[in-house]
């Protein structure tokens, strides 16, 4: 955690250095004073720097990347529901930049885009101010330039926790990542057909900004982690060598109950829990993506991030609860869409290939109203998959193909098979403003795979 806090309100008012337009101006201010703290909350101060420094991966390499204070992931920031988070960003790239905070419910000015606010240009500080409404593991970005942006480093953790938090014997972050070198071992700059259609992957496989580290874990003790998958394109089968675990959580905190499994597929954008051990002493789990195509021009096979090391046996008061919290379904999973929104590719003569949410680039949505149920049918007819993020509200996974998907969980990001339709269901609660959803895949993004819409009271 970085910076200091402060345990009372109106600790340092942020003044509002730039924004897009006087609308932009006046949804600033309501959003500051929106943004108190709750009773027995506080107020959070961090200070984000965003600027070049020589990234080393741990194998020897290193190199030019952009990053936040200095680091690669930048800091992991922490509060607890109730908190209120005030972060300051200072731009020292030579570009202008902004940050997303990935999953979290906070007013529409403060949401990161360049729809919302006008970008922070080099030398150029901007105040987001908002108040944590959910616990579970979110993570903040670049929402501008961000195929070369995030390549470079810009991204990084955000745990908020709740009161009734299960016990574990520990806990354990991992930001997932992926890096594409040049022969010269710098990042390899953008370019090709194969990049555009599959968006950018590399071959040097990180967890926290390392290559391949070596994580321990004590024999007979059971750990919280938190996995946060901050590559462009990169699809993790994460396993741990086909040991079992159990799922705790998705993209916005805990399940109803764990879900025991052997693999799970973490998407661009995505986010698990899970409860990992107990192990014994000795062994050696490899920490890898098993091999998944995704309908791309490159296969990927099964590749290692890294291992787990299990050591010396130490005592455990962790038990995985049977029942994790009670999450109220919005809908039955037959509930009847209000919203078609359509996954495509068209083929032209200009780029050859363009990424389209019914039939356009950077599709312009109808508007969403307050407290009215959404229920959506997102249908991908392309023959890849994509990763559907929607910003700044969460919702739940009715059904993929028809099929009810068996569990109930609060999401942001849901993968779209080839080919399939997947019904969401989400209610707008009273945060009215310019929205987007996009591909996570932030190639497809760029090329227009996204759309956006005002939330209207
Ligand atoms: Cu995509």
């Amino acid at each position: 955690m970085q910076g200091h806090e402060h345990h009372h309100a109106h600790a340092g008012q942020p003044v509002l250095q730039h924004a897009p337009s006087a609308h932009a101006e006046i949804d600033h201010q309501l959003a500051l004073a929106a943004a108190e703290p709750d009773q027995g909350g506080r107020v959070i101060e961090v200070e984000l720097e965003a600027r070049e420094v020589e990234w080393s991966i741990g194998d020897g390499r290193h190199f030019s990347a952009w990053a936040y204070n200095g680091q690669v992931p930048g800091p992991t920031l922490e509060g607890r529901v109730g908190d209120v988070l005030q972060v300051t960003l200072t731009n020292r790239l030579p570009e202008p930049t902004t940050i997303h905070w990935h999953g979290l419910r906070l007013p529409a000015a403060m949401d990161g885009t360049d729809m919302v606010q006008r970008t922070v240009a080099p030398g150029e500080s901007f105040t987001y101010w908002f108040r944590l409404i959910d616990a579970g593991t979110f993570w903040y970005h670049s929402h501008t330039n961000e195929t070369v942006q995030l390549e470079r480093g810009l991204y990084g953790a955000l745990v908020v926790r709740g009161d009734d938090e299960p016990r574990f014997d520990g806990e354990q972050l991992l930001v997932l990542d992926d890096l594409k070198l040049d022969r010269q071992g710098r990042l390899a700059r953008f370019g090709g057909f194969v990049q555009w259609h599959d968006g950018r992957e590399g071959d040097v496989r990180l967890i926290n900004g390392r290559v391949e580290p070596e994580l321990t874990i004590a024999a007979g003790q059971i750990e919280r982690w938190r996995i946060v998958n901050a590559s462009s394109a990169r699809y993790v089968r994460f396993a741990l060598g086909g040991a079992p675990f159990h799922v705790l959580g998705s993209d916005v905190g805990l399940l109803e109950q764990p879900r025991e499994a052997r693999e799970m597929l973490i998407a661009p954008g995505e986010r698990v829990e899970l409860a990992v051990g107990p192990f014994s002493e000795g062994q050696e789990l490899p920490i890898e993506s098993l091999a998944y195509w995704r309908t791309t021009i490159k296969r990927r096979k099964t590749e290692r991030f890294g291992s787990l090391e299990v050591g010396a046996e130490r005592p455990s008061r962790a038990t995985v609860p049977a029942k994790l919290r009670a999450i109220a379904p919005l809908a039955r999973p037959n509930a009847t869409p209000n919203r078609t929104v359509t996954f495509a590719v068209k083929y032209g003569l200009n780029r050859g290939m363009d990424f389209v949410v019914n039939g356009d680039r950077h599709h312009h949505d109808a508007p969403v109203r307050v407290g009215e149920l959404q229920v959506w049918d997102i249908v991908n007819d392309t023959l890849m998959d994509h990763p559907f993020h929607l910003h700044g509200f969460s919702f739940q996974v009715l059904s993929v193909n028809g099929e009810p998907r068996g569990w109930t969980s609060w999401e942001d990001v849901v993968n779209l098979p080839p080919k399939s339709r997947t019904r969401i269901a989400w209610i707008a609660d009273d945060r009215p403003g310019s929205w987007m959803y996009h591909c996570h895949i932030l190639e497809h993004h760029a090329a227009g795979m996204m759309g956006h819409f005002d939330v209207v009271r």
